[in-house]
């Protein structure tokens, strides 16, 4: 059955343009090599190309003749005698030549985890309906750590995951091996993922117990032929909690020998451990600010203690008081800019995308302008926890590219750096940069809780490879695996792809409005929420609307948030008149009258806004309707059911907040408008 389990792994058989060419460039094929890395590729090479071809295939070990698919790391391939070309320790590069009479298609790397990511770049290549003569690529990662972040709890159940349970079986481990941990995997490598944080960041010390540690191992010897690294999540507090000690102070020495001891331990378990990810003081979990220590503090322990091994640690920046008469957008920036250059080579500061939780949309994380000697790692959630969760269509590779690609510094010769361009920082970018996505992976036969919801795992691991690759093109490589390479298909429904994540910006929170969700769970509209006990958990919050108008005042007359960026951005977003309106009131509060742009008044733009989103929703609903005949009735059907799910939902958002808006400005919708229940 159609259920999504094998996710941008479904070997279709090749169109009848393309499987003949494909059939004759490929009569032999050889993957050179004995590592358990060059075994997993030859595994998937046969798997992969039966589908494609459609017939029965084997995988040599030396090269045969005829038209022949080789692969191998240029040392085993040294009789070819090929140009090298600069493909890194993972890359490859992917050729065709003619020797003695006969086509060579040729995938070489420097390293056997490099000919896996060619076996994974030649089966897309195909999958995704293209040509393979005169095939001449070479593809790179950009950034060296490419992490999933688990937010699995220890009892299986996963923070803010909408798929299931979590994958990890604690249960069963360390004696059975689940085949699904290889499938996942798999997938991973396909996309050059190579680390799993395996455990959720509001930690629990006990994973870090011989007792979970034995079984982690496992997990860890089925990533390893694909390149993937375990890390695990650091609970500060862990001395104390399973250590014995009765602090927790990074410098209390007994507290240093305590971790490096851990650290010690855990790599006799699993001695490629790829190091530990952290949130500390930060919505209650334990910190070094517990003892009047700061962040370097901390995380320069934790690093001093895997050094040794080769460990790294992800320490991260989503911090924030419960102190209302701070603007909380600005206070990562505030806790970690201090301590620029501090931090010891092997830590990677963690930021989010925006300053402040994962919104629909959020200006870029000033942080990504604020430090210049710290090394600092991207974290996007894939799992939607502020966007619908499973059932409302979003792809996210669009909110990605709009962050990545954002103008964030000016150098002194005027040039533009981009986030990305900040966050790998220039000088030494691969060996100190890296991205984490918030996994959206459970139990669920699809994996993601929704067929679309892959798309966003498949971006994140293409991004943190190529952050400079468009989301229109990953939108289209994944609708090609996942469906079908049909153009009228996948025309209709990138366009869908692409349009979705700005229709929920429209219907949940428009112009810079964020926050507006309902308290705890995040799903569906809570702007009249007033009354929790940490006020920055309150929407009215952060839209702080009263009869005269709406929006957080982050300029200088305001909470002058807009000081942290640098100063090109500072200037353009102080002022109304020449902030984008998507980050509007993100940055001013303005009346309700002011104009926009459009000619509208502001309370006129809002409305406009909230049902520009169910009518784009609508649009979405008819176009898949369309697709039917592209598609298998199984996932046709789901998609359209969960479609319907969200347009009822985006009524409810609109309804919700407009009538919410209209009491509070005490206005009448414009004409036109059809007004809420
Ligand atoms: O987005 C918020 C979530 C919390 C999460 C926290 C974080 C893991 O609501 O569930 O906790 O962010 O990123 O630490």
């Amino acid at each position: 059955a159609e259920d999504g389990y094998d996710l941008w792994l479904r070997y279709e058989q090749a169109s009848e343009d393309l499987r003949p060419d494909y059939r004759k460039q490929i009569s032999a094929i050889a993957i050179l090599g004995d590592s358990p890395t060059i075994a997993a590729a030859r595994q998937e090479m046969a798997t992969g190309l039966a589908g494609i071809l459609d017939k029965t295939v084997t995988v040599g070990t030396s090269v045969p003749r005829g038209n022949t698919l080789v692969a191998g790391t240029y040392d085993a391939l040294s009789d070819l005698d090929l140009d090298r070309a600069d493909v890194g320790p993972e890359g490859y590069a992917i050729t065709q030549m003619r020797r003695d009479g006969r086509i060579l298609t040729i995938i070489a790397a420097d390293s056997d985890i490099g000919v896996l990511y060619g076996t994974f770049g030649l089966l897309q290549h195909m999958l995704q309906g293209e040509p393979i003569a005169g095939i001449d690529l070479v593809s790179r990662p950009a950034t060296q750590h490419r992490l999933l972040n688990h937010w699995d709890n220890l009892d299986r159940y996963v923070e803010r995951g909408y798929a299931g349970q979590s994958l990890w079986d604690w249960h069963k481990l360390p004696d059975y091996r689940d085949p699904r941990y290889t499938d996942y995997a798999r997938a991973n490598a396909a996309i050059g993922v190579n680390g799993t944080s395996l455990t959720n960041v509001n930690a629990n010390a006990e994973v870090l117990t011989p007792q979970y540690l034995e079984k982690a191992a496992p997990l860890a010897d089925v990533f390893r032929p694909y390149g993937i690294k375990v890390y695990l999540t650091a609970r500060f507090s862990a001395p104390i909690e399973i250590g014995g000690l009765d602090t927790a102070d990074p410098s209390n020495e007994e507290v240093q020998a305590w971790w490096e001891a851990k650290a010690e331990e855990i790599y006799n378990y699993i001695p490629d451990f790829g190091g530990f990810l952290v949130k500390a003081n930060s919505e209650g979990q334990p910190g070094p600010q517990d003892y009047d220590r700061n962040h370097a503090d901390g995380a320069n322990m934790l690093a001093d203690a895997v050094a040794p091994h080769g460990g790294i640690v992800m320490w991260r920046a989503f911090v924030y008081a419960a102190d209302e008469t701070q603007d909380r957008a600005k206070q990562a920036w505030e806790e970690f800019v201090p301590f620029d250059g501090q931090f010891r080579d092997n830590v990677l500061i963690q930021v989010k995308n925006g300053p402040i939780d994962f919104q629909p949309r959020e200006p870029f994380s000033p942080l990504f302008a604020g430090v210049e000697d710290t090394k600092l790692m991207m974290e996007f959630q894939i799992t939607k926890e502020y966007l619908g969760f499973a059932t409302h269509l979003a792809y996210l590779g669009t909110m990605w590219e709009e962050t990545l690609d954002a103008p964030a510094q000016r150098t002194e010769e005027g040039e533009t750096l981009t986030v990305t361009d900040m966050m790998v920082s220039g000088n030494d970018a691969y060996t100190v940069s890296g991205m984490a996505g918030v996994a959206n992976i459970g139990t669920d036969r699809n994996w993601s809780g929704s067929i679309f919801d892959q798309a966003n795992w498949y971006a994140f691991g293409r991004l943190a490879w190529d952050p400079a690759l468009d989301a229109e093109t990953v939108a289209r490589e994944w609708a090609a695996m996942t469906f079908t390479p049909d153009r009228a298909f996948l025309d209709p429904v990138v366009a869908m792809m692409m349009g979705s994540r700005e229709a929920v910006v429209d219907y949940m929170t428009p112009l810079g409005l964020h926050h507006l969700m309902d308290t705890g769970h995040h799903y569906g509209p809570g702007p009249w929420v007033d009354d929790l006990d940490r006020p920055d958990w309150n929407p009215a919050y952060y839209h702080k609307a009263d009869e005269d108008g709406i929006g957080f005042d982050r300029s200088s007359s305001g909470s002058d948030a807009v000081s942290q960026y640098a100063g090109f951005l500072r200037e353009e977003w102080d002022d109304p008149e020449t902030t984008p309106d998507e980050l509007l009131l993100w940055f001013h509060h303005l009346s309700w009258d002011y104009e926009m742009r459009s000619g509208r008044t502001l309370w006129e733009e809002i409305v406009h806004h909230y049902q520009r989103g169910v009518d784009e929703v609508e649009a979405m609903r008819e176009t898949w309707d369309g697709m039917a005949p592209y598609v298998d009735a199984e996932r046709h059907a789901q998609i359209a059911d969960f479609l319907a799910i969200q347009e009822k939902e985006a009524r409810w958002w609109r309804n919700a907040c407009l009538a919410y808006f209209m009491e509070v400005s005490g206005r009448d919708l414009p004409d036109g408008y059809e007004a809420p229940p």
